[in-house]
């Protein structure tokens, strides 16, 4: 019904936004991670950053609407920015907010960045609330993904990463009750189906076929871990360390961050995914209560 739908963007958000944290506080001393959660949970508060903040703003978007509607996203967005600045916004990113915010038409500033339009992971880190809202119908997670990117990223790779990701939330999300092996075999081929043709879809196709037992640092130096911050670079990466760890969250988020490079956005991205699957009781409990608390629904 219309009272657990309107709860799906937070389910994931919750994800979404312990893995923003988690990455962002072991970013620096990252291949010690494994052994510094073994020793007990870090001291709270982990605090969010733009990842968190910008998907807050996709679910208040759906909540209001229904749907993605792109001058209301990207007032919200302008809105949001504008209230909180310093959550790490990409440089890009926050100019792109600041000309919204002043009025100038989101259009115009989306194709003027990097002449053609941002290709930054920014659009895939925001958009898996999307994923678990039309989760059933995969049609229109492709359709609202695209139009969830091109508010701020216009180019092709940056709407392919959003779209990518927001399948495999959905998928995820609809899997939910089949076997883990089922359940990765229908993400896998809804992903290459459904994601543009593209650098980043290369990649995507790459990422399938390697061995999940590879260690993360092996496969991001492979695939490329996120240190460029562009879609291409992270997409890949994400989706290969979602498919091996869906059914262990803490698992997923500790090796994410051990490949180093993007880490924030990395673990916010898998964090997703794999709630998508898990939902918010596969989160340790002691992981929700360090993060920072997050901001409410409805702005
Ligand atoms: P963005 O649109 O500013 O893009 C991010 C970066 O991607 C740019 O600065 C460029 O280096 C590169 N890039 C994007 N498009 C192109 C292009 N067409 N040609 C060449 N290079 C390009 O911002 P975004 O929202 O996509 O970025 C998200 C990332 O920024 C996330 O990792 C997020 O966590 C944040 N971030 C913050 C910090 C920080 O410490 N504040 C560090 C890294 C990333
Ligand atoms: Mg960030
Ligand atoms: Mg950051
Ligand atoms: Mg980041």
């Amino acid at each position: 019904d219309e009272d657990a739908r309107k709860q799906r963007p937070r389910v994931v958000l919750e994800g979404l936004s312990v893995g923003d944290a988690f990455g962002e506080m072991c970013a620096y001393g990252h291949a010690e991670v494994r052994k510094r959660v073994a020793l007990g949970v870090p001291a709270g508060p982990w605090w969010w950053t733009d990842d968190a903040a910008m998907a807050v703003g996709i679910e208040e978007c759906l909540h209001r609407c229904g749907a993605i509607e792109e001058d209301l996203l990207a007032w919200i967005f302008a809105r949001n920015y504008k209230r909180d600045p310093d959550r790490g916004y990409g440089k890009m990113a926050a100019r792109i907010l600041q000309q919204i915010g002043e009025g100038e038409p989101w259009e115009r500033v989306s194709k003027e960045a990097f002449n053609g339009g941002s290709m930054g992971n920014g659009a895939a880190m925001r958009v898996a609330p999307l994923g678990a809202w039309f989760a059933e119908d995969l049609d229109l997670v492709v359709k609202h993904a695209m139009k969830s990117a091109r508010v701020t990223h216009w180019h092709p790779e940056g709407i392919a990463g959003a779209i990518a990701v927001a399948v495999a939330t959905a998928c995820a999300w609809r899997t939910r009750d089949l076997a883990l092996d089922a359940a990765l075999e229908i993400i896998a081929t809804e992903l290459l189906q459904r994601t543009p043709e593209s650098e980043t879809r290369s990649g995507i196709a790459a990422a399938v076929t390697i061995d999940p037992r590879l260690s993360p640092e092996v496969v991001g130096r492979r695939l490329g871990n996120g240190s460029l911050v562009t879609a291409p670079d992270t997409v890949p990466f994400v989706i290969w360390l979602a498919l091996r760890s869906l059914g262990d969250f803490q698992e997923a988020l500790i090796s994410t961050v051990e490949a180093g490079g993007d880490c924030d956005t990395n673990a916010a991205m898998v964090g997703a995914i794999v709630t998508a699957r898990l939902g918010v009781s596969g989160i340790p409990a002691d992981w929700l209560e360090a993060r920072e608390a997050l901001p409410p629904a409805d702005g």
